[in-house]
């Protein structure tokens, strides 16, 4: 047990039953031409996050720790995109629509892909999730159990949409969540503060926040 200076107070970390848990760090919500820009955000927001994330992904493996890795996307025949979300907003491009990069937010398709520099490593866990949180119609559950998983230190995008969705999920299951500042972003860099503010409110009633330095300090 090691433990990682965090808010709102210390996060007890044991290496072995811990995971690193990457969300959708996918070109399709990072760079132009995908799902985020159809909504009208400016990816760059995101994408500044990347060295990040490969900081602390080389961390996490450097220490033995469980990676996983997380994507949203749907079947190429749509089966598991429910109307509802297909129809949200007002994108330029829906969900399934062919873009720039390949089909919106389709299994497969290159701009569904994870960013190259944050590509998983054989062995590691990919999970496809039609749903934002992670756990939603996933073996994701499972998975965790078979590892004896009972951590999760989270990364990636969006803060309060799939990151704080999953973080929810994984905290109602039991999970201890540790989401790390600097390794997650959204568009909306208020609803990003908003999120680390509402995670660590009401003694970590979701979870606990961390900075990077410390988390690194802690996989060193
Ligand atoms: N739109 C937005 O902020 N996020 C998503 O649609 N998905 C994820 O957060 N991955």
């Amino acid at each position: 047990m090691v433990d990682i200076k965090a808010q709102p107070f210390a996060f007890p970390l044991n290496v072995e039953k811990a995971a690193l848990i990457v969300i959708d760090m996918q070109r399709d919500f990072t760079e132009p031409g995908g799902f985020g820009e159809t909504l009208g955000n400016d990816v760059s927001l995101v994408s500044a996050i990347v060295p990040d994330v490969k900081r602390l992904l080389e961390a996490a493996r450097a220490t033995g720790l469980t990676v996983i890795h997380t994507m949203e996307c749907h079947r190429p025949d749509l089966s598991d995109l429910p109307e509802a979300k297909r129809n949200r907003g007002n994108p330029s491009l829906r969900i399934g629509d062919q873009g720039p990069m390949g089909r919106i937010l389709i299994s497969g398709e290159y701009g569904t892909d994870i960013l190259p520099a944050l590509a998983p490593t054989p062995g590691e866990l990919v999970i496809e999730k039609p749903g934002k949180g992670a756990f939603y119609a996933t073996p994701l559950g499972d998975e965790l159990k078979s590892r004896g998983i009972t951590q999760l230190i989270f990364a990636g995008v969006t803060t309060e949409v799939c990151v704080q969705t999953t973080m929810r999920e994984a905290n109602d299951r039991g999970y201890d969540c540790l989401l790390v500042e600097e390794a997650t972003a959204s568009y909306f860099p208020a609803f990003k503060q908003a999120a680390l503010d509402m995670i660590r409110a009401q003694g970590g009633i979701v979870g606990w926040t961390a900075h990077i330095d410390d988390v690194l300090e802690a996989l060193d």
